[in-house]
């Protein structure tokens, strides 16, 4: 063992003793490196030995220390490793990259103030940067001293609502009046597992115990096991005529069957949107009654931007999307998702589902509450 100055020796007749004055003097934590006994012969009494103890002590802290501080070359060689790794790949997925504290101030080069800081706020949420700025660019006007934008509303709040209400198309709920006389057929598509079901029954809810109408649900949802009961199990529950097909032919039948309903809710099979085959079975079945056809794309809020840009692409080329309903918000602490696919994909939004209860956990998506969603750390 390595000997150093921190290493002191007591004597005396009581160990216990020796053991407290070590603590007194050097703190309670010290470490009792080796004591030893000896026999000191006693002056006048040569045949006489008296029994002493030599207690060596430590201060642990000194004494466990390591020559070699590994834990110290440990984080070096992985800050080492970590930057080499940030410096080999050249480019992360765009979402991951803004989420980071050290936004490249940069590029907001046309704008100052607080601008500045609703889009960081914005790209935090993961709203991507050139959307964060062209939303809040709409809530702007040219700063006299500096020549730049900054805002001319009071708060972020209104900037957000102006900014949403100029660069997405908010539908609203489906206003169907059933004194028109007109059939209105909505089928709800989208990826697996995204709540198609679910809010389907929540909307058709809110047509019958609300808005009085007379609805009919169609499901071609026949082969996954459960899924038809599901479906019927809600049906039977709001009391609502529920059909389900399984080829194109019936979905022109059943339509006409239900022709003196107000409106029909067409629920479908969740696909991969990567799954073109399965895809085109859908799209083969709603082709029956395609000409008074709308389609809701289901879009989760737990989806990557590339991710629900992909669902957007293929969903669009089978079937005629015309609205978004996002579902999950619960789930989620990026909002920006629903912004970014807004304002890219140009589609209007109506709701926004909120968790899993059937009816209640849905809502209108309105400019105010998106802006609420994307600022609810602060108004906490
Ligand atoms: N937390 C949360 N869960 C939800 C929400 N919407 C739906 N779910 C749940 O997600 C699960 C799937 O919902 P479904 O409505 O069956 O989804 P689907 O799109 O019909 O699924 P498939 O028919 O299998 O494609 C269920 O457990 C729902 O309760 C939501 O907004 N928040
Ligand atoms: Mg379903």
């Amino acid at each position: 063992m390595h000997m150093n100055d921190d290493i002191k020796i007591y004597e005396g007749e009581d160990l216990q003793k020796l053991i407290y004055k070590a603590k007194e003097e050097l703190g309670e934590d010290i470490k009792i490196l080796h004591y030893e006994e000896i026999f000191e012969r006693v002056k006048w009494f040569p045949i006489k030995k008296k029994k002493k103890f030599k207690l060596f002590v430590e201060k642990k802290e000194i004494e466990t220390k390591p020559e070699i501080d590994f834990d110290k070359l440990l984080e070096k060689v992985e800050a080492i490793v970590e930057e080499k790794i940030k410096t080999s790949i050249p480019e992360v997925e765009s979402s991951e990259k803004n989420k980071t504290s050290d936004i490249d101030v940069n590029q907001f080069e046309e704008f100052t103030g607080e601008s500045i800081d609703l889009i960081k706020l914005l790209i935090k949420k993961d709203v991507e940067p050139e959307v964060a700025k062209q939303i809040v660019k709409s809530a702007c006007g040219i700063d006299i001293d500096t020549g730049k934008l900054d805002l001319t509303t009071s708060t972020f709040e209104e900037a957000l609502i102006k900014g949403f209400e100029e660069n997405i198309k908010f539908y609203g709920e489906f206003n169907i009046k059933p004194e028109e006389n007109s059939f209105k057929v909505l089928s709800f598509v989208g990826p697996t597992g995204v709540g198609k079901t679910t809010n389907l029954f929540k909307i058709a809810s809110d047509f019958i115990l609300n808005k009085n109408l007379k609805v009919g649900v169609i499901s071609t949802d026949t082969f996954k096991v459960g899924a038809v009961q599901q479906a019927r199990f809600y049906a039977n529950i709001l009391n609502i005529p529920f059909y389900t097909l399984a080829d194109s032919k019936n979905l022109r039948k059943t339509l006409l069957e239900l022709s003196d309903m107000d409106v029909v809710l067409i629920d479908t099979v969740g696909r991969s949107h990567y799954d073109s085959w399965k895809l085109g079975e859908i799209k083969e079945i709603l082709k029956g009654g395609i000409d008074w056809l709308d389609s809701i794309l289901t879009i989760s809020c737990n989806y990557s931007y590339n991710e629900a840009l992909n669902v957007i692409k293929r969903y669009k080329s089978y079937f005629p999307v015309k609205y978004l309903l996002f579902t999950k918000i619960d789930e989620t602490s990026s909002p920006g998702l629903i912004v970014n696919i807004a304002v890219k994909s140009k589609i209007p939004v109506t709701y926004i589902s909120t968790g899993q209860r059937v009816p209640e956990d849905i809502k209108v998506l309105t400019p105010k509450l998106l802006a609420n969603y994307l600022l609810e750390e602060l108004n906490e």
